[in-house]
């Protein structure tokens, strides 16, 4: 008997993926299909993926083709597949030419020409080219434009900005470069801001009012009244409204969330997170400062979010204390915040004139979460215990800081119009909360 494998992810199932198979099966006499783990696609850069691994298995499954389905989990996994399964042809689409002749070694290595004109990429994108805007600090979202391009379904189509002029040649090229808000909303729709949190609220208020998605940097507005304004409008004008957290999309940073959620390190006492980036800033240069994100803005919704996520929003007390750079705009060198809640604490310190250790601790009673320097752009985390033996490490992968699978998310929930959205509106809530508290000096300290 002679027996076949391919591999794939077979994400919406068409002509070309059948083509392949049939083509496949005819090689011999038993044909094994590998499906990808979605966890092996993200870490191999396929993070458009639509289908679940189970709704692809599914797919190969009804072809009819596979007498066999296994599932691809790791880098190297056809070697040990072929010797496993005693395999004699491996075949693979002529995209892949030449990448797999290291098999030749184990059995014979077919390559079958790709079937031309069709591909899950085109499927997806003609499912989805929603049309971005953006606006806000320039030179982050040229890394935004490029982080863009590597997501199916989303085609950034302009700018909107006060000073056109020194809009750099990365953004030349786009199609609607404006200091006309109206404008660009009228050719968008959906919008990435990153404008100073001060501007949030009317910037989002007339997206909403436009029906347009907005995806924008959190804190989403600077008072609590507005920010749920803002989410009665999106839900009434069919519209998503999210945070833009991109820690929160990173690989090692949801895992570890389950991890602990799944009592991993036993009941969570304590979360402690740092974030801090010195910015030499001109205290004295009046518009500069009102243009610069200051420190609890900045870094304070990331550093909040282990901290909502894990320990909840709900018989929270805290106290804020701040060194003020300046203060009649509350430009904030440093913020420490200590939160009580009635079965555990944490604390978050920010800053942007203060240099620490940008780590984050999770306490649990059987073990803890240690996250090195920089926490906020990890791939990896530690989980220790009493006894170093049982100690775990962690990688994943992470490309592009979470910005890329942020993106994908965020067209997911335009397509489907959820609300139910992965930091959830009560945690985006309770950190406008927070910073609201600050601006209007409620349970502050001065130092
Ligand atoms: N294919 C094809 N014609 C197309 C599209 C795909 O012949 N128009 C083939 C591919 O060459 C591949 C198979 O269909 O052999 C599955 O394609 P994908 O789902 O795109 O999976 P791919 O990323 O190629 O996965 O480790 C290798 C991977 O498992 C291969």
């Amino acid at each position: 008997m002679i027996k076949v494998i391919t591999y794939g992810t077979f994400d919406l199932l068409h002509y070309g993926h059948i083509r392949l198979l049939e083509r496949a099966k005819s090689l011999g006499d038993y044909l094994i299909v590998g499906v990808t783990a979605d966890d092996f696609d993200r870490s191999r850069g396929k993070i458009n993926v639509q289908q679940s691994l189970m709704d692809r298995i599914e797919g190969v499954k009804n072809t009819n083709l596979a007498d066999e389905i296994i599932v691809e989990e790791y880098e190297g996994q056809k070697i040990d597949d072929i010797k496993r399964y005693g395999v004699d042809i491996f075949t693979i689409g002529s995209d892949w030419l030449g990448k797999f002749d290291y098999l030749k070694e184990y059995c014979k290595v077919i390559y079958l020409d790709r079937t031309e004109g069709i591909s899950s990429t085109d499927i997806r994108s003609q499912k989805r080219a929603h049309k971005m805007g953006l606006i806000g600090d320039v030179p982050f979202l040229v890394k935004f434009l490029k982080e863009s391009q590597f997501v199916n379904g989303i085609d950034v189509v302009g700018i909107y900005s006060n000073n056109i002029e020194i809009i750099p040649d990365e953004m030349k090229n786009l199609p609607c470069i404006t200091n006309d808000y109206e404008e660009l909303l009228s050719k968008v729709d959906s919008l990435y801001i990153i404008s100073h949190p001060f501007l949030h609220y009317e910037q989002i208020k007339q997206a909403l009012e436009h029906g347009i998605h907005v995806l924008c940097e959190s804190p989403i507005a600077i008072d609590p009244k507005q920010f749920d304004e803002l989410n009665a409008l999106a839900i009434s004008n069919n519209c998503v409204l999210v945070d833009a957290l991109r820690t929160a999309y990173s690989m090692a940073y949801e895992r570890l969330m389950l991890f602990v959620k799944s009592g991993g390190i036993g009941q969570v006492k304590s979360v402690d997170a740092t974030c801090t980036s010195i910015r030499n800033i001109d205290i004295n240069n009046k518009t500069e400062l009102a243009r610069t994100w200051n420190s609890i803005c900045d870094w304070g919704p990331t550093a909040m979010l282990p901290v909502f996520q894990l320990l909840g929003t709900n018989d929270v007390k805290y106290t804020i204390i701040t060194n003020l750079a300046e203060s009649n705009i509350l430009y904030d060198n440093f913020t420490k915040i200590d939160f009580i809640y009635p079965h555990a604490v944490a604390s978050v310190k920010v800053a942007k004139g203060v240099k620490s250790e940008g780590e984050l601790i999770i306490s649990g009673t059987n073990g803890y979460i240690y996250v090195p320097a920089p926490w906020w752009k990890t791939d990896y985390f530690e989980v220790r215990y009493e006894n170093p033996e049982n100690n775990k490490r962690y990688f994943y992968q992470l490309d592009g800081e979470g910005l890329r699978y942020e993106l994908v998310d965020f067209i997911k929930q335009m397509d489907t119009l959820s609300h139910d959205k992965y930091i959830s509106e009560k945690v985006s809530r309770e950190i406008v909360n927070v910073i609201s508290d600050f601006y209007n000096k409620k349970n502050i300290v001065e130092i």
